[in-house]
């Protein structure tokens, strides 16, 4: 069948034959310092072009959409398709079957956190984002340093400090690098550059285990829960999150704030980097079915404060930011008619 096909592209003219040769997959990219990038991935299966069905243009300029994103990172990982429809505003969209694997190997969340219901497949990919989805199928560690000024307090800050130690990427400043410029758009040139130059760097692009799903036996407090987990009960602290202690204000509450969110309910682990906490507890991230991101809605609705612990810090930002938001809205142990836990 390749063969066929092979044959069948080669005698449909003359046009089609200068479209092959002499650079590759593509023509518009030859002589680009990123031609050598793009045709390699060209050559793994993970590109296929930007002008469908002919292909042979690879828009090297243009900027990398999510969805976009969200291909090459599942053709790279050869993953699966998934059966869960994850988010709403992708129907339709090429990219539909793409996001839903990627979100169902757990690599993304979604583009609104705590909810997580959308993807934004057209939005243009910037580079914190494309961080943290290097982050996760490359398996990087969890990073202490910090290497840029730009980023700080960032939701993606924790993604591109690993990103950094593993040497992936500089700043955006040179010679000095000391910004990483989170916000910018990366060309779909850059990209590719970005994906070849891993294996130089001894990293590997893993497909990730997928995201266990466990019945919720019950709620042990606001930052932890009772799962069974290959028939044995395991307790889960949450990530990110602490919550206040048995014998402080607004410890009941935090409890029940948890409980009102997963009791009873089938959820989604998923981990950072450490499997276990010092108490032998399962460090995990824990969503709904539907993809929301339990533990920042516990931070979102002010019954959590955040609580980084590197090397678990993937979304360390994100609760920083939430905390921030529930404490300016005045929203759960922040409300100063309710438990309130300041001095
Ligand atoms: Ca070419
Ligand atoms: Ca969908
Ligand atoms: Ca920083």
């Amino acid at each position: 069948m390749t063969i066929l096909l092979f044959q069948l592209v080669f005698v449909s003219g003359a046009a089609w034959a200068d479209a092959f040769e002499p650079g590759g997959t593509f023509t518009d990219e030859d002589g680009s310092v990123f031609e050598g990038a793009i045709e390699a991935i060209a050559a793994d299966g993970i590109t296929f072009g930007c002008n469908p069905p002919a292909n042979y243009l690879f828009c090297v300029d243009d900027p990398v959409t999510r969805g976009q994103m969200s291909g090459f990172l599942v053709r790279a990982l050869v993953l699966p398709p998934a059966t869960t429809d994850f988010f709403t505003d992708d129907s339709g969209s090429v990219f539909e079957g793409a996001v839903n694997s990627l979100a169902d190997a757990g690599i993304t969340r979604g583009c609104n956190p705590p909810e997580n219901t959308m993807f934004c497949p057209d939005r243009t990919l910037n580079r914190g984002e494309m961080a943290v989805f290097m982050a996760r199928a490359f398996h990087l560690p969890g990073s202490s340093l910090d290497h840029f000024d730009d980023d700080n307090g960032n939701v993606y800050e924790g993604a591109i400090n690993s990103m950094a130690d593993a040497g992936i990427t500089l700043g955006c400043n040179p010679p000095a690098n000391t910004n990483f410029c989170p916000g910018s758009s990366i060309t779909r040139g850059q990209m590719a550059a970005f994906l070849t130059r891993a294996p130089e760097l001894g990293l590997t692009l893993m497909t990730p285990p997928p995201p266990t799903r466990v019945p919720v036996l019950s709620i042990i407090n606001g930052e932890t829960i009772n799962v069974s987990l290959d028939g044995m009960n395991q307790l889960v602290r949450l990530i990110g999150i602490e919550t206040p202690e048995v014998a402080d204000p607004c410890f009941e509450e935090a409890t029940e704030a948890l409980s009102a969110v997963v009791a009873d309910r089938t959820v989604r682990i998923d981990t950072d980097v450490s499997d276990r906490d010092s108490l032998d507890q399962l460090l995990r991230f824990v969503f709904l079915t539907d993809g929301t991101f339990v533990n920042a809605e516990m931070v979102e609705a002010g019954r959590a404060t955040a609580a980084n612990v590197p090397p678990d810090s993937e979304f360390a930002g994100l609760f920083v930011l939430l905390e921030d938001q529930a404490q300016a809205a005045e929203r759960g142990m922040w409300d100063t008619g309710g438990c309130d836990i300041l001095p």
